[in-house]
């Protein structure tokens, strides 16, 4: 029997994989949200970004994001699956290319459009705004929440972006799926700091924190154990079984997102030695750009490559 689909759905699913998204699900936005996220950031493993505590009651309630919210639309959106391992020491896959912020932003205004067509308001985020886009994938029914904290989809794995439009707009929801990590714990062993515990990434020794977002340098006892992590780290991926080789085969990668050439050839002496100028030269529209070359020279000088 053909599945009839709501009709606020339909248009949303045919926009969103007209603008390349790669998955579309629906969650109700006051689903129960659990004190992990409270506990996280009680517990001080948000380290310096003092940010996750602000954003803290509206995550917990999307009404004061957006009054009169009904849903959560969660959208998944592929980055590179191949090694991002180069000249350069290892850049974690997402942030190889172009900065996906901007990339998604525009194709979500898209569809913030579509649906105001529709008489929905809407806001959209990807990764900075005040939503907890794990905890609504996984209500969504796009994938679950691994050991490694990160959303799996069985044959896609977790090498994807997560993006988020809340709506007024009453769109039927989808359900969650089971867990399906059962006894592996690969991505726990594989994690070079031990970062994780109980399904949760501890910012505080998270390579991908200490080269990415923390303001003061790498403490000695992580710097021991950052190896060739340039910037950010897939260790926990790339150990995840549900990422093998032929994991979301066929699935379009947008070529905005590869690395180029200039990056892939650059060593890690090289960026250790840029000027501000040749920084922003090379980094133009990148998402490493953020760091700035200062913290970029000091993840040269910490790691081994
Ligand atoms: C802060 C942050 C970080 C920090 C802190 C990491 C962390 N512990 O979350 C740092 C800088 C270390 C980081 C690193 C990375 N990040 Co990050 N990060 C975020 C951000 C902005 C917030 C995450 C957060 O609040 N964490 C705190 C935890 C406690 O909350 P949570 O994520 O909501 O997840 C909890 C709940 O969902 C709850 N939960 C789980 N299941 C269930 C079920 C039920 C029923 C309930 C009630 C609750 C519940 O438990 C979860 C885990 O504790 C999100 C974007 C966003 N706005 O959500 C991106 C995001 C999670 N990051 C992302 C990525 C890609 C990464 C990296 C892989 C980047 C890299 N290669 O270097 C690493 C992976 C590290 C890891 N294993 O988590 C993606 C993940 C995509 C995916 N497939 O899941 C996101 C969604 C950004 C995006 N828009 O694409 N990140
Ligand atoms: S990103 Fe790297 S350091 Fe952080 S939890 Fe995953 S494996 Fe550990
Ligand atoms: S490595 Fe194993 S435990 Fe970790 S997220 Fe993947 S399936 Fe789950």
């Amino acid at each position: 029997m053909m599945r009839m689909l709501h009709p606020v759905r339909q248009a949303l699913e045919y926009a969103a994989s007209q603008l390349g998204f790669s998955g579309v699900g629906v969650a109700d936005a006051h689903a129960a949200q659990d004190d992990k996220l409270a506990r996280f950031v009680e517990e001080g493993m948000h380290a310096d970004m003092e940010w996750m505590a602000r954003h803290l009651p509206a995550r917990q309630n999307p009404e004061l994001v957006l009054p009169g919210v009904k849903r959560v639309i969660m959208l998944t959106y592929e980055y590179p699956r191949q090694s991002a391992r180069t000249a350069s020491g290892s850049i974690a896959r997402y942030a190889q290319g172009e900065d996906y912020h901007k990339l998604l932003t525009a194709k979500l205004a898209d569809l913030d459009e579509t649906l105001q067509f529709y008489g929905g308001a809407q806001r959209y985020f990807t990764d900075s705004g005040p939503v907890s886009e794990r905890f609504f994938a996984a209500q969504a029914g796009l994938g679950w929440i691994g050991r490694n904290g990160l959303l799996i989809r069985p044959g896609r794995g977790s090498y994807c972006f997560l993006a988020s439009i809340l709506t007024t707009l009453e769109i039927p929801v989808d359900s969650p799926m089971p867990d399906r990590c059962g006894n592996c714990h690969r991505c726990e062993q594989a994690c070079p700091t031990g970062a994780l515990q109980n399904g949760c990434c501890d910012a505080r020794r998270c390579l991908s924190y200490w080269t990415i977002e923390a303001k003061s340098a790498m403490p000695p006892e992580v710097a021991a154990l950052q190896g060739n992590h340039l910037y950010g780290c897939d260790a926990c991926q790339e150990a995840c079984p549900w990422n093998r080789p032929r994991a979301g085969h066929g699935l379009r990668i947008d070529p905005h997102l590869l690395m180029p050439a200039a990056l892939q050839v650059a060593s890690p002496a090289v960026l250790g030695s840029l000027g501000e100028a040749e920084f922003s030269q090379l980094f133009a529209g990148s998402p490493i750009r953020r760091i700035g070359v200062e913290h970029l020279r000091r993840n040269t000088e910490t790691g081994n490559f």
